[in-house]
């Protein structure tokens, strides 16, 4: 039986090739290593304790959290507080961006953007759920406290961006801007074996996920596009499959995998579609471009969008080059308004 190269080794061993290499971005992707293990295991468990559902709290953005979101919000957050290379987060589950005022972190160099349990609603269904986390240098004075410009950066400034899929198995997938790699959960040794390394996308697939139960509010570029989709046509494999899990990290580690394209587009009563571009297209959009696909917003690259608000929301289109060069032009052929 071969032994994998462990997570932990690899990042050492990469160590080199970081942007900034003093060792600090490595002790913080451990952080974020050691939270996902133990979220992990309380995903496990749930069914069997009291941990799923409704914890009949709203977040600011109106959505129900779930039991779970909270939970991994403050495992992430502790991990993240107690090594001391992060002097803020920002997450999906909180209201504002939260600075770590305390001697050990305020001089941090580094902040985090976090969906800490993006499609929550799954768990209670058995189904895949993700973490999503994006890593940048802190732009603000560290003599003082963290500011929301270092939030609010563009998405190509990130320095590390990754996911963790707690599905039929659990994997981390991450990028420091030298490919994408991941590594995969042995949970009887506890540790992230690295198993994908150098992922690269297929230049076109067969799999098309999107929500079609709002196919009427669709934009028509989406509508013509679908309808593309479904037509024969034996030269480009035609018609595609429809795959959609409602987990954003699912579907799109499925189509990274296999070829494909995810479209959480906007609609007359969504306009900014749903998707959270700081929490989760920023760092989906890192790795979809280290991993040879494309991510916009069905016309423009998401890493170039300057944010605006820390809960702003963007269309979503990412998948393989050739599939995302084709949804494109029907976008600007049938572009409304
Ligand atoms: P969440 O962050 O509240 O969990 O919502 C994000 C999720 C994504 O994982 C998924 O792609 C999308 O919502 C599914 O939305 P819908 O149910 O509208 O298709
Ligand atoms: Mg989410």
């Amino acid at each position: 039986m071969s032994i994998n190269k462990t997570l932990g080794e690899f990042i050492i061993e990469k160590q080199a090739d970081f942007p900034h290499a003093t060792g600090e971005l490595s002790a913080l992707l451990s952080a974020i290593k050691l939270a996902s293990k133990i979220v992990n295991r309380e995903i496990n468990k749930a069914g069997l304790v009291d941990i799923t559902g409704a914890s009949g709290v709203e977040n600011i953005q109106g959505e129900q959290q779930q039991k779970l979101d909270m939970y991994a919000n403050k495992i992430f957050k502790n991990a993240l507080i107690a090594r001391g290379e992060v002097c803020g987060i920002a997450s999906e589950e909180e209201d504002d961006y939260v600075f770590f005022d305390n001697k050990n972190s305020r001089n941090g160099n580094y902040v985090v953007l976090m969906d800490p349990l993006d499609g929550s609603s799954n768990i209670d269904v058995n189904v895949s759920v993700g973490t999503i986390f994006s890593i940048y240098r802190r732009i603000s004075p560290t003599d003082g406290p963290v500011a929301i410009e270092d939030f609010l950066q563009v998405g190509r400034k990130q320095v590390a961006a990754g996911y963790v899929i707690y599905g039929s198995s659990t994997m981390l997938v991450f990028t420091t801007g030298n490919g994408v790699h991941g590594f995969t959960y042995d949970p009887s040794i506890g540790v992230f074996c690295l198993s994908h390394e150098s992922l690269t996308i297929p230049k076109t697939g067969k799999i098309y996920s999107i929500n079609e139960g709002n196919y009427v509010k669709f934009p028509l570029g989406v509508k013509k596009y679908l309808k593309y989709c479904q037509e024969d046509d034996e030269s480009t494999n035609r018609p595609y499959t429809s795959r959609y899990i409602g987990s954003l990290v699912a579907d799109f580690h499925r189509n990274l995998l296999k070829g494909g394209i995810y479209i959480y587009p906007q609609t007359a009563q969504a306009p900014f579609g749903k998707l959270r571009l700081l929490y989760e297209c920023n760092p989906i959009a890192f790795l979809a471009e280290q991993a040879g696909a494309l991510a916009t917003d069905g016309y423009h690259p998401i890493l170039d969008l300057k944010p605006i608000e820390l809960h702003q929301r963007v269309p979503f289109f990412t998948g393989s080059p050739e599939m995302m060069d084709t949804v494109h032009h029907f976008m600007a052929k049938f572009k409304e308004g």
